[in-house]
């Protein structure tokens, strides 16, 4: 029976040692040492045993018995010790490997131009007002000197959504709103940037939806030299201090008198080139003081109030400061195009 019990060590030992999984263990486990095992069978035969011998017997079989269970225990450990390193050799990362670059977004060119205006014009006083893309036809042609027939308003073609409610085709009703809630007391000093519509054929230079940045100055006696030192300090900022600028008479049914802004071209310097179209200034924006009927009609009493306004579109400046050479680049969504405005 010792023989017996000892070649089922050695088999067990042997199978347990070419073992390679846990599972392979659990079933020599339950093949020796089981209750059906041949161990447990052996031991059965204990009965036929002499009185002398059952002791040995047993503390061999028991000697089997623990030397099986130890052996199974440290191979079960050194399996798992190495399932361990390989799911750690499998799952290790490499710390000097460099990490996966994670998509930085960045902003949208017309929103690091439209901020970079709207902190100029903070950095002078002004405030940010915005209001509603839907507008009424009063806030958006009325209220601005453009009544009903006005020929003006069809220079802007817009999108109607009934009689009396339209697509803004500017920021200006912001303005009017933003006056009216100051009941005829000044000073009124905001900036209005926002999206505006047009029913135009989108080519490169228009767009059915741009933005734009108007500004109104309220208060008693603001002149026109005011108007003209907020917007040479404006272009300065934005285009360079070695900038000059150009005021030409031009008419808006919401200004009197009405002026067009050049800048002295960021290119040559003035000395013409294809940016400028060889004239050596570049147009940027439209202003002027405000209508007194604008006044009035926003409650503020236009012997005593005067005011001045502008107007600009955002995407014609980012084209300029990026040399982009079409409008509908802003609005394609084409990360190639986006992706040339990371910041550093
Ligand atoms: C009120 C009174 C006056 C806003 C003004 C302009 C001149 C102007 C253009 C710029 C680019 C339109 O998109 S654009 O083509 N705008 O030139 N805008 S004065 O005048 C106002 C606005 C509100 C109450």
């Amino acid at each position: 029976m010792q023989d017996r019990l000892q070649a089922l060590k050695e088999e067990a030992l042997l199978k347990i040692e070419q073992a390679e999984s846990l599972k392979d263990l659990q079933d020599i486990k339950v093949a020796y040492l089981g209750k059906k095992g041949p161990i447990t069978e052996v031991l059965k035969g204990m009965g036929k045993l002499s009185a002398e011998e059952r002791p040995v017997v047993g503390a061999f079989a028991n000697e089997i018995r623990d030397a099986i269970t130890t052996s199974l225990q440290e191979k079960t450990e050194r399996l798992e010790a190495q399932a361990i390193e390989a799911k750690l050799a499998q799952e290790s990362i490499d710390v000097t490997l460099p990490g996966r670059p994670i998509a930085k977004g960045n902003a949208h060119p017309l929103t690091a131009v439209i901020e970079e205006i709207e902190d100029l014009f903070l950095s002078m006083g002004f405030t940010v007002a915005e209001g509603p893309e839907v507008e009424t036809d009063y806030y958006n042609f009325e209220a601005l000197n453009l009544p009903k027939g006005h020929p003006a308003r069809d220079m802007q073609d817009s999108f109607f959504i009934t009689d009396d409610l339209l697509l803004r085709t500017q920021t200006s009703p912001v303005q009017a709103r933003t006056m009216e809630k100051h009941h005829g007391k000044g000073p009124v000093k905001i900036i209005s940037p926002g999206k505006v519509y047009r029913r135009d054929d989108d080519d490169a230079t228009h767009s059915h939806q741009f933005m734009q940045i108007e500004g109104l100055v309220v208060d008693e006696n603001v002149r026109m030299s005011d108007l003209k030192g907020v917007l040479e300090t404006f272009a300065k900022k934005m285009f360079g201090e070695e900038r000059k600028i150009r005021l030409r008479p031009s008419f808006f049914p919401f200004t009197e008198p009405s002026v067009e802004m050049d800048i002295s071209c960021f290119k040559c310097s003035g000395k013409g080139c294809s940016i400028c179209k060889h004239t050596g200034w570049i147009e940027i924006l439209g202003a002027g003081m405000v209508h007194p009927n604008v006044l009035e009609m926003a409650g503020f009493d236009a012997k005593k109030y005067t005011g001045f306004a502008f107007g600009m579109g955002p995407e014609r400046i980012a084209m300029l400061k990026y040399g982009i050479d079409d409008i509908r680049h802003f609005y394609s969504n084409d990360l190639r195009f986006l992706k040339q405005f990371k910041k550093a």
